[in-house]
């Protein structure tokens, strides 16, 4: 077990190496030379011009000026974290892969979640995929497992990628709009390409706006294969389950977000690694018999079908943490290099013509994108066990080759480096019988777009499919092009008539006649209410004016605390505020920096001293937390402003107990629930 400890540990010995702790050394240029001086370049006399020779300011300046590489094509985006897998049990009848082989085998991982359409400063609230990308750090090389927030993709075969990202970018002849799918050439897309339409319905569900990176689930999307130590193979799909549960923002608020707070993603994941919350993902896998490949209504291997959790069972098999924050964004989150086909013996490949194409993909983006073939030796990028062959030179090499040998056979160096049999932990590809002509074209068992896509919307809860329907009314509603208004409206007729027809009537299309109605088949596991709820991190706005009952919050905020909340004090001004013994409470922040989409639930504590300030801006954030259908609860000196805003017999709003532990207790109650969706907000 200790042996398993310093391994898991040599990713962070390593990232040790190549830190720099750059405040305890004099400044040096970066050759090694002690700097004098800054602040001013070399001048021919004070007031002077500047000169050439000044290598230093060259250097800088340079360096500078080639700070920026180019951004990702998609998943721009992004935010990263270290961390640590544990399997639960050993896989070893299923795969041969070291890391899934014992219970409590630990490997080191490292996390990048991202948005798919925006820049890499766009906001994060964008209605978008997700991507949920983990290089783990095995003992036989890197495994990357590449997945989004959804199961599925909008096409089947990766020569339509292009098309599919042109068309959801902003337009080419004004560049508008940024980081959103509400527009004519991405709906265009999506009509005149209906692979498309199971994808569309969850990119203007729920899921396309999450609470938190925490708060989502993460899937291999492609399915992979296990391949054990006797050769043989079973289809697999990767799912990651979150500990937190799954949970989305509403619509209003997600746009309120961007604004308020672009990075709100990044900061939650960020400061809940810091307060030492760690977040946690259970992996799971669905796995099927080669034999049973052909017993499913849809194609294993095509990309825009799920495999039915109630029908193909998900086998958790282990825990992620991610514990440690990076240290430098660029230096990890930005030149990490993710690709599926960085994989280990054990996993390998099937036949789906996007996985396929994606292979492809992964390595030519980097060589552009971090400048060349040397990428694998940056810091981040590299294998936590040796790696040796006969690769050599190409910008930015690191390794320092020693010997004259760089070819393979050879006699000069004993033919070292040499390949490894299957034995000796070398790669087998799985031997899987190819036979076929030579064609472009797509199996007819792929050619079902719509049966999912409705099993998907039969399964939400009503409350999700008013969102689903408010989501594709936003999305068409920016749409300029009635045609394409009208042809995307036909074709979710197919989804569901109940989606399609309420949608036409917002947006001012022709009604669809005909289309699927009624109930039928449905998955539970896709609706967000079957998922964990629990109080743990969610953050509580406590609003508070001077002459509050100090002993009251001081009892009540240690019980939220240990309820799991993460209460902080909001008021007019920033500083100590007077409860009314004269106790003083630190205010973190105002009405104006702490507003209500930042937080879970809010508690007004009011004070004796409220004026008609704290009540008017109380008002305005109650108001606007009551919309988002969040958890609110008062104290007797708040009323006047719940019985103003008429909210009082709402369901999720609730007068607090003078018992601080009893009334922890209900509101971290009411936080698990996430929201009060039953709120009847047309009074
Ligand atoms: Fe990607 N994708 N993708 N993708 N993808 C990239 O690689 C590509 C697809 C995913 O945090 C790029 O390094 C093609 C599916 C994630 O660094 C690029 C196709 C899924 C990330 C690329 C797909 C993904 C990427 C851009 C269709 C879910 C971010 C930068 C065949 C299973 C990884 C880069 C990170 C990034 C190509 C479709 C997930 C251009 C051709 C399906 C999470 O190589």
């Amino acid at each position: 077990m200790a042996d398993n400890r310093n391994k898991q540990n040599r990713k962070d010995e390593q990232l040790e190496d190549v830190r720099a702790y750059d405040t305890e050394n004099h400044m040096t240029t970066n050759q090694g030379l002690k700097v004098s001086e800054d602040e001013f370049s070399l001048k021919a006399g004070k007031r002077g011009p500047t000169l050439m020779e000044d290598f230093h300011f060259r250097e800088k300046m340079t360096h500078f000026d080639h700070e920026r590489i180019p951004e990702r094509v998609v998943h721009a985006r992004g935010y990263a974290a270290h961390g640590e897998f544990e399997a639960y049990e050993s896989m070893t009848p299923y795969t041969k892969a070291d890391f899934l082989s014992e219970a409590g085998k630990k490997t080191p991982v490292f996390v990048r979640f991202s948005t798919v359409a925006g820049s890499k400063g766009s906001g994060e609230l964008a209605r978008d995929v997700r991507g949920f990308a983990t290089k783990f750090y095995t003992e036989e090389g890197n495994y990357d497992l590449v997945g989004n927030n959804m199961p599925i993709f909008f096409i089947q075969d990766a020569v339509k990628f292009p098309d599919l990202v042109h068309a959801v970018k902003p337009e080419p002849h004004n560049e508008i709009p940024q980081a959103a799918s509400a527009h004519d050439t991405f709906w265009d897309f999506v009509a005149n390409n209906q692979e498309a339409a199971h994808h569309a319905t969850w990119l203007i569900s729920d899921r396309a706006i999450p609470r938190s990176f925490r708060m989502m689930e993460g899937f291999g999307v492609h399915t992979f294969r296990f391949v054990n130590n006797e050769g043989k193979a079973h289809f697999v799909k990767f799912h990651w389950k979150p500990k937190l549960g799954v949970h989305s923002v509403v619509w209003d608020e997600a746009q309120k977000l961007n604004g308020k707070n672009p990075d709100f993603h990044r900061q939650d994941l960020y400061e809940a690694i810091e307060a030492g919350h760690y977040p946690e993902w259970e992996l799971g896998v669905q796995i099927i018999e080669e034999k049973d490949e052909f017993s499913f209504d849809f194609d294993i291997l095509d990309p825009t079908k799920i495999w039915p959790e109630e029908d193909v069972p998900v086998k958790i098999i282990g825990k992620m943490t991610l514990n440690r924050n990076v240290d430098n964004v660029f230096a990890e989150t930005e030149q990490v290099a993710f690709h599926p086909g960085h994989v280990v013996p054990g996993i390998d490949f099937t036949n789906d013509p996007l996985l396929q194409g994606r292979l492809f993909s992964y390595t030519d983006t980097q060589l552009i994108r971090l400048g060349g073939p040397n990428f694998h030796e940056l810091p981040i990028n590299r294998p936590v066990c040796p790696f040796h062959n006969n690769q050599r030179d190409g910008y930015g090499r690191q390794t320092i080759n020693v010997g004259q040998v760089a070819y393979h056979k050879n006699s000069l160096a004993n033919n070292q480096p040499s390949p490894a049999s299957p034995e000796e932990g070398g790669y087998e590809h799985y031997q899987e019988r190819v036979d076929g002509y030579k064609v472009k074209a797509r199996h007819d068992s792929f050619k079902d777009h719509f049966s999912q896509a409705t099993l998907f919307w039969r399964s939400l809860s009503s409350a999700e499919k008013q969102h689903t329907i408010d989501g594709l009314t936003f999305e068409l509603g920016m749409v300029q092009s009635k045609s394409v208004r009208q042809q995307v409206i036909d074709m979710f007729a197919n989804v569901h008539l109940d989606l399609a027809r309420p949608v036409a009537k917002n947006i001012g299309v022709d009604m669809p006649e005909d289309g699927v109605t009624g109930d039928g088949k449905t998955s539970p596991a896709l609706s967000q209410t079957t998922s964990n709820h629990v109080p743990d991190t969610r953050k509580v706005a406590v609003l508070v004016a001077e002459g509050f009952n100090a002993e009251w919050l001081k009892n009540t905020l240690t019980d939220m605390e240990k309820a799991g909340l993460v209460p902080e004090l909001i008021g007019e001004q920033l500083g100590a505020l007077q409860g009314d013994d004269g106790t003083e409470f630190e205010v973190t922040k105002t009405f104006q920096t702490g507003p209500s989409v930042l937080f879970d639930a809010v508690l007004i504590a009011s004070g004796n001293q409220a004026d008609e300030a704290f009540a008017r801006d109380a008002s305005d954030y109650i108001q606007e937390a009551f919309e988002h259908f969040k958890p609110i609860c008062f104290k007797p000196l708040a009323t006047p402003i719940i019985k103003t805003l008429d909210i009082e017999d709402s369901p999720g709003v609730l007068q607090a107990d003078e018992d601080s532990t009893s009334f922890a207790g209900k509101f971290a109650k009411m936080v698990a629930k996430h929201r009060f969706w039953e709120r009847d907000m047309t009074s």
